[in-house]
């Protein structure tokens, strides 16, 4: 901007204004009259008061007073992207669902990832179950597949979905903690709620503290139908598979990573797909028929329990690519109203209660949320293929039919919307019969058995995961006799848990013996496909390498470890000491993403220190630089350092294990393999205290 730049003018009071001109268009009010003046109101008088008569005022201020809708009830922050969904392996025999029957097609998207506890402000590393919810815009309706990173849910009836929620939330008389379910309320619930064991090993393992939205498994979790255009029924369960697999951080990492970036998982989702990284997941079934079910020894319309893959086996039938972020956060992501009950002619539900209950809650929210049952009408829930009825009127209508008639049936208007019994959505015709009461079935009754198995399928630095989180979280339990129930359950489910638990909590109190509808089984063969690091196969692919660089460092190197994670399909930040970057023994400078408060390690998948000798001096006496190693080995994350840079390490405490790699010495690419590779487990031990 210069003194004679036309394109601002200073007014009256110094103030600046910034004019329509170039490709600007002209602000307008919302009745589109031109603003000639955006930064005064109009007054009597240089001084003098503000005159009521200011339309342009008022209207903008009673816009923004009513810019808040209320957040969502639970699942309030959260982040959404547009994407494609291709079926590659038809399910024709099984469903007259065109989205699942007519592989090669590209089903428009938009998938909203969130956390449940948390207020919309929340952080993003909260442990907590994510939800993933899918709006499929497919050609013959919206089918909404509203399922979490977790395939069992905390209760087994509608009725206690109130309640499991109050006791997480912030306790109604202090409004703390937020996004926490370390607290009395959510404990205490629990502890008198045997069916939510399996879902506690779930959410205390670390699927509930992910790396990334891009890392995690997604489940429909209820079992639903599927039906053929000969009327017959299968059931399914719906699971989504990450391309990149399921990773998780730790929960420190998480803790640190809360402050350092709250955002991190939006951040994430937001770069990838910027930079082209679009994530994908498979999409997979399992499918059985009522036959098969009745000889399940579980309940499939029981969402606390799964079907183990070694019952029934998962097909790959598609592929999800996320791969547009959206134009405006609010319009979308915020606006966005997902139904379970929003399913297309060959999808049906099952008489699972929670999903049944479900049905009925989705639809009633969002007219609380968006205010008017118009909702359907946004651009982000509108459906992509015609439609057409007889529902009219309402707050904020935005269609204009035309005609004198909005009924059928009529003979008044030839071509208005009319039924049809063949295309049109039929409900599977299943029998049904029995007393009408407030049942729970004895079929739901086996609250620990699945449990146990989950956990015993865990590896060893899962399981210590697992009894972490419960320590952590009981430990900020204070009524003792909670303390004292959780134990009996973990008992209950699996003595060594218990015990371990008791342990590290040094627990002193009494345990009260609990009975249980059904005995534990111990015959369920641990299902290796339930742990995370088990099936982990060592990649790079979108994981993110911080460098530490210094003043004199050696650019080759730094070059070097960039070419080699964007070959393997990863990221790299550079941090310095100061964000302006640095000054490279060539005499280059090098432009820093963080500087060493900014960027700390936690942010990164592995990290490297490349330095001076001089600049390793430097860093020494910077405590930050000391805690970013520090943190890092303390994370169990691979280290790479150029020979100059070991005083660094030597000082955080770092010891050499086969996650130390000297970049002089071992190179780059054995840095990279190494870095694949993951975490450097047989350090944990070393660095925390294991019960
Ligand atoms: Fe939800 N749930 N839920 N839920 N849920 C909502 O709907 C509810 C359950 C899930 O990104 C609400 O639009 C009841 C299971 C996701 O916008 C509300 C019960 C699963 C989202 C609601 C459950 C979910 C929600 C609040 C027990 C995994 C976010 C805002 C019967 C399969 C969707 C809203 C988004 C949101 C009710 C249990 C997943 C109040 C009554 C089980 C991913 O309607």
């Amino acid at each position: 901007m210069s003194g004679n730049d036309t394109r601002f003018v200073s007014g009256e009071g110094g103030e600046l204004h910034q004019l329509a001109s170039g490709d600007h268009v002209r602000m307008t009010t919302a009745q589109g009259v031109v603003i000639g003046d955006d930064q005064n109101s109009l007054k009597a008088g240089p001084r003098g008061p503000v005159l009521l008569e200011d339309f342009v005022l008022r209207e903008k201020i009673f816009h923004f007073d009513h810019e808040r809708i209320p957040e969502r009830v639970v699942h309030a922050r959260g982040f959404g992207v547009h994407g494609h969904f291709e079926l590659t392996k038809s399910l024709e025999r099984h469903t007259r669902a065109r989205v699942l029957a007519k592989t090669g097609e590209r089903v428009p998207v938009f998938v909203r990832f969130s956390t449940v506890v948390g207020n919309k402000g929340s952080m993003d590393l909260a442990r907590d179950v994510r939800g993933f919810a899918v709006k499929f815009y497919t050609e013959e309706g919206n089918w909404d597949l509203v399922g979490n990173n977790i395939p069992v849910f905390f209760i087994q009836d509608a009725m206690k979905f109130p309640d499991v929620v109050h006791a997480a939330k912030q306790e109604p008389d202090r409004g703390f903690p937020q996004a926490q379910s370390a607290h009395d309320t959510f404990w205490d619930f629990i502890s008198l709620t045997p069916e939510s064991m399996h879902m506690i090993m779930w959410i205390m393992s670390d699927r509930t503290i992910p790396r990334s939205f891009r890392m995690m498994e997604g489940f429909g979790v209820h079992s639903f139908r599927l039906v053929n255009a000969a009327g017959e029924s299968t059931f399914v369960k719906f699971h989504w598979r990450p391309r990149l697999q399921s990773q998780s951080v730790l929960w420190d990492e998480a803790l640190k990573i809360n402050g350092a970036d709250p955002d991190f998982h939006r951040r994430d989702l937001w770069q990838a797909i910027e930079t082209g990284n679009f994530p994908e997941w498979d999409l997979a079934v399992q499918l059985f028929t009522e036959a098969e079910a009745e000889r399940f020894d579980f309940d499939h319309l029981d969402s606390t329990k799964i079907i183990p893959e070694e019952v029934v086996p998962l097909q790959v039938i598609g592929k999800l690519t996320l791969d547009r972020t959206v134009d405006n956060f609010f319009a979308e992501t915020e606006q966005v109203a997902f139904c379970t009950q929003n399913v297309v002619p060959g999808i049906d539900f099952s008489d699972d209660p929670l999903l049944q209950g479900r049905n009925f809650s989705y639809l009633d929210t969002q007219l609380k949320r968006l205010g008017s049952p118009n909702f359907t009408q946004l651009p982000i829930n509108a459906p992509r293929c015609p439609f057409a009825n007889f529902q009219r009127d309402g707050h904020m209508q935005m269609h204009v039919p035309n005609g004198r008639v909005a009924y059928q049936p009529s003979l008044l208007d030839p071509s208005g919307p009319r039924e049809d019994p063949r295309a049109g959505f039929t409900s599977h015709p299943a029998t049904i019969a029995g007393p009408k009461a407030r049942h729970r079935s004895a079929t739901f009754a086996d609250h620990y058995s699945q449990a146990r198995q989950f956990f015993l399928s865990q590896t060893e630095a899962e399981q210590a995961h697992i009894v972490a989180a419960l320590v952590f979280e009981l430990g900020k339990v204070d009524t003792l006799p909670i303390r004292g129930m959780m134990i009996a359950h973990l008992h209950n489910i699996l003595p060594q848990l218990g015990e371990r638990v008791a342990t590290g909590l040094n627990f002193q109190g009494e345990v009260p013996e609990l009975g249980q509808a059904v005995p534990t089984r111990t015959d369920l063969r641990p299902s290796p496909s339930l742990s995370l690091l088990a099936k982990f196969t060592p990649t790079l692919k979108g994981r993110k390498l911080g460098i530490l660089v210094t003043d004199g460092a050696d650019g080759e190197v730094v070059a070097k470890l960039e070419a080699a994670m964007t070959a393997a399909g990863g990221l790299t930040e550079i941090i310095a000491p100061r964000i302006g970057g640095v000054t490279l023994i060539s005499g280059r400078t090098l432009a820093a993403d963080h500087d060493l408060q900014g960027g700390p390690s936690v942010l990164f998948d592995a990290v490297a220190v490349v330095a001076s000798a001089d600049g390793t001096t430097m860093l020494q006496h910077d405590q930050r630089a000391v805690a970013w190693v520090h943190d890092a080995f303390q994370h169990l994350k691979v280290i790479g350092h150029s020979a100059a840079a070991l005083p660094l390490l030597n000082q955080a405490g770092v010891m050499p294990d086969d996650g130390i790699v000297n970049l002089d010495r071992a190179g780059v690419s054995a840095f990279g393999a190494a870095a694949a590779r993951g975490r450097i487990w047989p350090r944990e031990p070393l660095v925390r205290t294991m019960f």
